[in-house]
């Protein structure tokens, strides 16, 4: 059974919520975010890094969010729904969302969060808050534009496009840079948790 290397409320959710979006079986494997069991060689044996999400899927190690989701979702028989192929435009488009969603969405969110009280207090950076929240509205904007016509990133329908927006959005929103000036990424988050996949993953 696929395992997935989960720590709560991080971005190894984007995985469990795809994973639970297509029906595909899992196991959770507990990792404490900030642990020292984090960068132990057991681990890091997993993740180079020491970080969450990581994937075994039998002998096959996958880490970094974008390639999980794209492998998923590349191996199930219904995964084309949630992720166009590659040499298509909704593809491209797909992935060009991804790849935003990731960095540098939740990168700058993440930052502002983490360093500006998530973290052990020795190891943060109060410079990566400053610059941040100096760019924070500007991340969430290009999406509050990109919404004025459609529910979902890519139009009508839902896709991996948005799990890894999602989740960098709910920080952002939880940093308040999602109020009344970005109704419609208010809305769309709204949406998102809406999903029967989204409040299971967002439970483990
Ligand atoms: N780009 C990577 C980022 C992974 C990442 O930074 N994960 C965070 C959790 S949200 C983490 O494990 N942080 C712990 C650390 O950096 O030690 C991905 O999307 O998988």
């Amino acid at each position: 059974m696929l395992k997935i290397h989960h720590a709560p409320r991080s971005r190894s959710m984007r995985v469990v919520w795809l994973a639970e979006e297509l029906g595909i079986s899992y196991a959770l494997v507990p990792v404490e975010m900030f642990s020292p069991a984090m960068k132990r060689p057991a681990y890091l044996a997993i993740h180079p890094l020491g970080k969450v999400p990581a994937i075994e899927d039998g002998d096959f190690v996958l880490w970094e969010t974008t390639a999980i989701l794209e492998y998923l979702a590349a191996r199930h028989p219904d995964g084309e729904r949630l992720l166009p192929g590659a040499g298509t435009r909704a593809g491209a488009l797909a992935r060009q969302w991804m790849a935003y969603g990731e960095n540098p969405l939740t990168v700058v969110m993440g930052e502002i969060a983490a360093h500006g009280g998530a973290m052990p207090e020795p190891m943060r950076v109060p410079a990566l808050v400053e610059r941040g929240e100096a760019i924070a509205s500007s991340l969430v904007g290009v999406v509050e534009r990109a919404l004025e016509d459609r529910p979902y990133i890519l139009g009508d329908s839902f896709t991996a496009a948005d799990v890894m927006l999602g989740f960098g959005l709910s920080i952002a929103r939880h940093l308040r840079h999602v109020d009344e000036r970005t109704p419609r990424v208010a809305g769309y988050l709204e949406r998102l948790e809406a999903r029967p996949a989204h409040r299971r993953a967002a439970s483990v």
